[in-house]
């Protein structure tokens, strides 16, 4: 079908479970976990299932959701009575606002897509996989005790816990719009993680508010996370170039001098222009850049998905990425295919819409070539105490 092989040499594993798609945060909600049936729809409309070997998630448990959770936590969120969102008083657990409602089957969600990435990390770490692919994780936000933006278990975390357990260094990579502030918190006292988070960054306006480029990890020097946290403060309307330049070079120095035995890669893709919340000019090729680009480094790699609020791009993103896992992006029609399921949903008929098409008219780029070379020259510099 479509020309696609299971291509020799390198084993991909695609973890999902229908039951995810099914929930539903409320109707004013920009979270829709239906984005990931339009992606799978997309995916395997081109044949990609075929490529990958599929496993249906179990629900993590809760011994291996308290790795990282307290009990209390879990409790509370198993627990939890369905109720109308209410951000008149702050909640227990940051449980029950807008952002974070509590709705039908909410802990089976968590439970799900908890052990889609522990799972997709165990495959990993038992060789049985050299990509993993979880769509309905990388809920980044979530801290050991608390909820926050639409996050509740962190599935990341988790994953990553996973995987130190065979691997002495791990490198975590997030390319959502926003800071990736819980799985840094989690690791910030290590040097057995280094996380790198690219965002839209401003403390007042755009959540969660914190990633500035000096937030490097404890100021103590005696402790071993200092320097240990890589944060790439951006403005709105970023483009390709620009975005693609920031990552191959903060990550391959970051590869350089940490010399990480594996990776996980957070593709939010609220990154992407056009986004409901996100703020840049990244396209679809843009985003897929940096997925080929960790490919490229050959080590074991979690692909994770995030953020990501108009479901037809979130779709394209994921069924791209998917593509180049697996080997196939440079000879899959860039058309979408004719029997493609919700097929009237993607608007135009290519992965690959202009920024014309998507936005009309491109947000201005506020980032300057100066912006981006303090950047760099701020990271490299900091990566002199890195040190594998
Ligand atoms: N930006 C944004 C945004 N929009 C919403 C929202 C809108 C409508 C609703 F019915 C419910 C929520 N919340 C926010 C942000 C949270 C963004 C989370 C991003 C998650 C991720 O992509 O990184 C990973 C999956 N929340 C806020 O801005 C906080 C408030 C400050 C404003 C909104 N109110 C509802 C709570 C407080
Ligand atoms: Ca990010
Ligand atoms: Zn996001």
């Amino acid at each position: 079908e479509n020309g696609i092989v299971r291509p020799k040499g390198i084993n991909v594993s695609f973890h999902l479970n229908p039951e995810i798609e099914q929930h539903h945060f409320g109707h004013s909600h920009p979270m829709k976990p239906w984005r990931l049936t339009l992606s799978k729809g997309l995916i395997i409309s081109y044949g990609m299932h075929a490529a990958m070997d599929t496993y249906v998630a179990r629900q993590a448990t809760e011994e291996e959701m308290e790795d990282f959770h307290t009990t209390d936590y879990l409790d509370y969120l198993r627990t939890a009575e369905v109720a109308i969102p209410d951000d008149s008083e702050e909640k227990p657990h940051n449980l029950g606002g807008s952002d974070c409602p509590i709705f039908e089957g909410l802990f089976d969600y968590c439970a799900l897509y908890s052990g889609a990435s522990i799972d997709a990390a165990r495959k990993l770490c038992n060789g049985q996989s050299d990509i993993a692919i979880n769509w309905s994780g990388g809920l980044h936000h979530a801290k050991k005790n608390e909820a926050s933006g639409f996050c509740y278990a962190n599935d990341i975390v988790l994953a990553i816990l996973q995987l130190l357990r065979q691997h002495p260094r791990v490198l975590y990579i997030d390319i959502d719009v926003h800071h990736g502030d819980g799985v840094e918190e989690a690791f910030w006292s290590t040097d057995r993680v280094l996380t790198v988070s690219l965002h839209k960054y401003d403390p007042v306006c755009f959540f969660p508010g914190t990633g500035d480029l000096e937030r490097n990890g404890p100021q103590s020097e005696d402790n071993p996370g200092a320097h240990h946290a890589i944060n790439v403060p951006l403005n709105d309307g970023i483009d390709d170039d620009q975005y693609i330049y920031l990552f191959e070079t903060v990550v391959g120095r970051c590869v350089d001098k940490f010399r990480p035995t594996a990776i996980v890669l957070q593709c939010g893709a609220d990154s992407l222009a056009g986004d409901r919340l996100g703020r840049f000019n990244v396209q679809v090729q843009g985003h897929g850049a940096c997925v080929s680009y960790c490919k490229s480094l050959n080590l074991p790699l979690l692909l994770v998905g995030g953020g990501g609020y108009t479901p037809r791009n979130v779709a394209r993103a994921w069924a791209h990425e998917t593509s180049i896992a697996i080997g196939c992006s440079d000879t899959i029609d860039p058309e979408i295919p004719l029997h493609t399921p919700y097929r009237e949903h993607f608007r135009h008929t290519t992965l690959f819409p202009t920024l014309e098409q998507i936005l009309g008219e491109p947000k201005p780029n506020k980032n300057s070539p100066k912006k981006i070379q303090d950047i760099v020259e701020h990271i490299t510099e900091q990566l002199r105490f890195v040190n594998a």
